[in-house]
C-alpha cells in the first residue's frame, strides 16, 4: 500500500470522509486521494515523493504559483513579528487599498476568514438595506456553504450529487430563490412574483463552480437592470473570478458594476481568507459604523495580509499577459486534443480558470453541465493522474494555471492527455473491428 493510501486511510478514522472539504475525497472519480507533502511552483509532491503538475492550485488561490519566494519570504518575515494580535494592523488597511484600487467598484471592504464568511456577510448587509428576505441565485453556482446558499449549489454538492443539504431548515431554504445561470427570464419570473421582498441576485459573474460557464454577452446587463428595476443589490460573488480571471476581476471584463462584491483565495495567497465590500452607503450599515453585526477573530490576520500583498505584488498586466498565455495554449491544446482523438468535448475558459466537459460542444448553465460525460471525465482524470498530473477531482471544477506553468509544462500536458484520450478512444471501440 502506498503511504497516501495508509495515510487516507488513518485520516478516515478521525476526519469524516477522511477530508476536510469534500471535494477532495475523489469521490467523483475514485480511487484513493493523494496526501500531498509539500509543493513548488506548479508542482505537488505526495508523501510517496510522487510528482504531479498541480491544475487544483488550491482553489485558485496558488496564481503565482506554490511556495514563491516573495509570498513566502512576506509570510515569514511578518510571522516573526507575531501571528495575530486581534487588533487592527496597518497591514489589513494596505490590502484593502490595493483591493480598492483594483476593484474600484470596491469603496470599502472588509476582511475575513472564508469566501462563506464574506458571502454570508454580504448577504446580510443586503436584506438589512432593502428590509427584503428572498436572494436569488443560481443553479449550479456555489457561494460557500451558508445555510441558505446550499440550495441547488454547484462545486461540492453537485461532486456529490447533493443538490440541496439536509439541516438546511424550510424556513431559510424558502428564502433562497432559484434561477438559471444565463438566464434572465428565470429572474425576471422570480421579481414579477415576489419582487418587493428580494433583497439580493447573486451571481458568480463568470461561473467557476459548475465547470466554467462564462456569462452571454447580455446577462451580466440584464441583471443589472433587473436589480435596479425592482430595488435589489446586485452581488458579484468573485471569491474565485476575483484577481484571477482579470487584474480588477470579471466585473472589468463585463463592464457591470455590483453593489457588492465578495471576493476571498487569490487575496490570501494561500492562507484563509475572504472579503466583501461594495458601495459606501451599503459598507457603512457594517458594525461598528451601523447596526449590521459581523465579526472575526482572525479578519485581517497581519500573516494573511503579508501574503496576500505579496501575491498581488506579483500581479502586474504582464503577469495577467502571461497567464492569459499560458492558459489559451493549454485551452487550445486540449481542444486539439479532443478533435484528433474524435472524443467529443469541450474546453471552456475565462482568464486561467478552464473546464474541459466532454460529450458535449457547449454548457451554458447547470443543466448542460449535468449532462457532460462526468464518467469520461472520471477516466481521463485517472489516466493523468497516473502519469504525474493532478487535475481537480470533479468536471465541475475549473482547472487553474499559475504563473508557474511554463510553456513546456503546458505542453508536456497536453501531450499526456492526448496519450490518455487515445487509450480512452482505444477502450471505447469494439474489440477487432
Ligand atoms: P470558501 O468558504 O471555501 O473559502 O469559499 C466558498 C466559495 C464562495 N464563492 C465561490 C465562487 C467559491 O468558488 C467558493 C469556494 N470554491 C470551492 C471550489 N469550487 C472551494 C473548494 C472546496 O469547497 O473545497
Amino acid at each position: 500500500m502506498s503511504r497516501s493510501a495508509a495515510e487516507f486511510r488513518r485520516a478516515k478514522l478521525v476526519l469524516p470522509g477522511g477530508v476536510n472539504s469534500p471535494v477532495r475525497a475523489f469521490k467523483a472519480v475514485g480511487g484513493s486521494p493523494r496526501v500531498i507533502q509539500r509543493a513548488s511552483g506548479c508542482t505537488l509532491f505526495d508523501v510517496d515523493g510522487r510528482a504531479y503538475t498541480d491544475y487544483i492550485g488550491s482553489w485558485g488561490a496558488m496564481i503565482v504559483g506554490h511556495a514563491h519566494p516573495v509570498v513566502v519570504e512576506a509570510v515569514t518575515r511578518t510571522a516573526r513579528d507575531g501571528l495575530s494580535f486581534g487588533t487592527s494592523t496597518a497591514l489589513e488597511t494596505d490590502l484593502a487599498e490595493e483591493v480598492i484600487r483594483r476593484m474600484p467598484s470596491i469603496e470599502r471592504v472588509r476582511l475575513v476568514n472564508s469566501g462563506t464568511e464574506a458571502v454570508m456577510s454580504a448577504l446580510r448587509v443586503a436584506r438589512a438595506a432593502t428590509g427584503r428576505s428572498k436572494v436569488i441565485k443560481f443553479a449550479g453556482c456555489y457561494h460557500g456553504h451558508s445555510d441558505g446558499l446550499l440550495v441547488r449549489a454547484g462545486s461540492g454538492p453537485a461532486t456529490l450529487g447533493l443538490p440541496d443539504s439536509p439541516g438546511v431548515t424550510r424556513a431559510v431554504a424558502g428564502d433562497t430563490l432559484i434561477a438559471d445561470f444565463n438566464d434572465s427570464d428565470s429572474v425576471r419570473e422570480h421579481f414579477k412574483i415576489c419582487g418587493d421582498d428580494i433583497a439580493a441576485i447573486l451571481v458568480e459573474p463568470v461561473a467557476g463552480n459548475m465547470g466554467v460557464v462564462p456569462p452571454s454577452s447580455v446577462f451580466l446587463q440584464e441583471l443589472r437592470k433587473l436589480a435596479d428595476t425592482y430595488g435589489a443589490i446586485l452581488i458579484f460573488d468573485e471569491v474565485m473570478t476575483g484577481f484571477r480571471v482579470a487584474r480588477g476581476g470579471a466585473q472589468s471584463l463585463s463592464g457591470v458594476r455590483p453593489d457588492l462584491t465578495t471576493i476571498g483565495k487569490v487575496i490570501g495567497g494561500g492562507l484563509p481568507v475572504g472579503a466583501y465590500g461594495g458601495r459606501k452607503a451599503l459598507m457603512e450599515l457594517v458594525a461598528p459604523l451601523g447596526p449590521v453585526y459581523q465579526a472575526g477573530t482572525f479578519s485581517g490576520n497581519p500573516v494573511t495580509m503579508a501574503a496576500g500583498l505579496a501575491t498581488l505584488s506579483l500581479l502586474d498586466q504582464n503577469a495577467y499577459a502571461r497567464l492569459e498565455a499560458a492558459s489559451a495554449r493549454l485551452a487550445h491544446g486540449l481542444s486539439e486534443a479532443l478533435s484528433s482523438n474524435d472524443q467529443p468535448g469541450v474546453v471552456q475558459r475565462v482568464g486561467s480558470m478552464l473546464t474541459l466537459f466532454f460529450g458535449t460542444d457547449r454548457v451554458d448553465n447547470m443543466k448542460h453541465a449535468t449532462q457532460a460525460a462526468h464518467d469520461t471525465f472520471a477516466r481521463f482524470f485517472n489516466g493523468l493522474l497516473d502519469r504525474g498530473y493532478h487535475l481537480p477531482p470533479s468536471g465541475y471544477e475549473p482547472w487553474f494555471v499559475s504563473l508557474a506553468h511554463t510553456d513546456s509544462v503546458i505542453d508536456q500536458t497536453i501531450s499526456t492527455a492526448n496519450v490518455v484520450l487515445r487509450e480512452l478512444e482505444a477502450a471505447a471501440s469494439p474489440i477487432g473491428c
